[in-house]
């Protein structure tokens, strides 16, 4: 089943900013004149509602924003970034696959989340002009996008689940009150997929009904089509538990406790899950005896009777559904008020961006992917952005870790592949 899909997501990476100078003929020693580096793309993710599935996403390893153009000359900024949106169908979750975290859970048509953030352009050198030097030949590299593995999760969101052991007969109730033609076979798990249809009461008042696979002792801990869809079932406001009183090849009391401790064994939440109780197959001539026997040991358990083939006692199984649903839509609402309506978090690394590593007598190490790569860019021919480059680093707080380390004048400290002196 198609409803747990991997997916690598990556913002473009900003622009770097541009070292240039003014020529023109009345400023014959222009000052710096580089625009600064354009805004990689961000990756958002939208719900559509024609989206049912995650197979397309399940065929799209990496999805990729577009990188910030380089700043130009003449004070010009790049090109931002193309941004990228994915499409997902409602009920769609997404995680961060390193952490487990919650980045959204998209339940409304339309919905829109920003997943990944692209870097910032990087400052052209028009921005480093200073009183000590007017010709700076510096200009930032651009910020590197977000990146990120996530876990998308789809879960149906239905109003109302049928639930049941195989053949009770939930796709021959779904297929008789809504317009899905599910399959139905005599044989068990002919359900392997929920189906889906909507149920429209004649007093215009309509909701959600899916079918599940069945469900078999052992399901709680993924026994059967187990954990694929009990996680579908989680997001049922009210469960409709099938049972069959036909009794042909099983005992009815007892499929009605296997089920419900299956339930309770996989999130303990569902026992408290409004259910409706409906014995199917009483068309069956033996099925009013195993009621009778069932309705002994739940004397105050509510008991729908019902024929699905015969298409008896459906309505009273419906509206009652009905009701439960909208209490529940109701409880919802109250819910809702508090602000927490769409949880979004912003993905934040939990990495300090740097570390200092004792490296023996009067010696240390700045370990950081993120110097690293800023080290990369660095031209150290060129006093300007060694200054510039040293600058950030007291930006970063890395002068004040090595103080705090116990780092002394004169020590030795190893950034990159560089080795520089530590003065105060
Ligand atoms: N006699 C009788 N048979 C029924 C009734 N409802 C369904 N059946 C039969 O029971 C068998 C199973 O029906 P399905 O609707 O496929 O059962 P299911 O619960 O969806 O089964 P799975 O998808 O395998 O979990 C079919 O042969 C149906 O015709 C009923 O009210 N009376
Ligand atoms: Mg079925």
């Amino acid at each position: 089943m198609i409803d747990l899909v991997r997916l690598h997501v990556k913002a473009g990476d900003g622009g770097r900013g541009c070292v240039a100078w003014r020529h023109e003929k009345y400023y014959p020693n222009g000052g710096p004149f580089g625009g600064d580096g354009g805004k990689g793309g961000d990756v958002w993710f939208q719900v559509d509602t024609n989206e049912t599935t995650l197979t397309k996403l399940r065929f799209t390893k990496t999805v990729k924003a577009g990188n910030g153009m380089p700043g130009l000359t003449k004070k010009k900024h790049g090109k931002s970034g193309d941004d990228v949106t994915v499409y997902v169908p409602l009920g769609t979750m997404i995680r961060n696959a390193a952490n487990n975290d919650l980045l959204a859970d998209l339940t409304k048509p339309g919905q829109k989340v920003l997943i990944a953030h692209g870097g910032r352009g990087g400052l052209g050198n028009m921005h480093f002009a200073t009183a000590r030097n007017d010709t700076p030949e510096y200009a930032q590299p651009g910020e590197v996008g977000e990146s990120l593995d996530l876990i998308i999760e789809l879960r149906l969101l239905a109003d109302a689940g049928l639930i049941g052991f195989p053949s009770v007969g939930k796709s021959t109730f779904l297929s008789i009150v809504t317009a899905a033609r599910p399959e139905i076979a005599a044989y068990p798990f002919t359900t392997i997929e929920p189906n889906i249809g909507v149920v429209s009461l004649p007093d215009e008042r309509s909701f959600v009904l899916a079918d599940m696979p069945g469900l078999i002792e052992g399901a709680g801990e993924g026994k059967g089509l187990g954990h694929e869809f009990l996680r579908h079932i989680r997001r049922c406001r009210v469960l409709i538990h099938v049972i069959d009183m036909s009794g042909e090849e099983r005992d009815p009391a007892a499929d009605y406790e296997i089920i419900n401790r299956e339930l309770k064994t996989y999130d303990l939440s569902l026992e408290e899950k409004p259910q409706i109780v409906v014995a199917n197959k009483m068309d069956d001539e033996y099925a009013p005896e195993y009621l009778d026997e069932f309705r002994k040991k739940y004397p105050d358990l509510k008991i729908f009777e019902i024929s699905a083939v015969r298409h008896e006692g459906i309505d009273a199984v419906l509206y009652a559904a009905m009701a439960m649903i909208e209490e529940a839509r109701e409880n919802e609402a109250l819910l809702e008020e508090e602000p927490e309506e769409t949880v979004v978090y912003r993905y934040e690394p939990k990495r300090p961006d740097f570390e200092i590593i004792p490296q023996g007598p009067g010696r240390w190490k700045v370990e950081s992917e993120k110097i690293d790569r800023l080290f990369d860019t660095i031209d150290f021919d060129k006093e300007e952005e060694v200054y510039q480059f040293a600058h950030t680093l007291t930006r970063m707080g890395v002068d004040d870790a090595l103080r705090n380390a116990g780092v002394k004048d004169g020590d030795q400290v190893i950034v990159g592949t560089f080795i520089m002196d530590f003065k105060e």
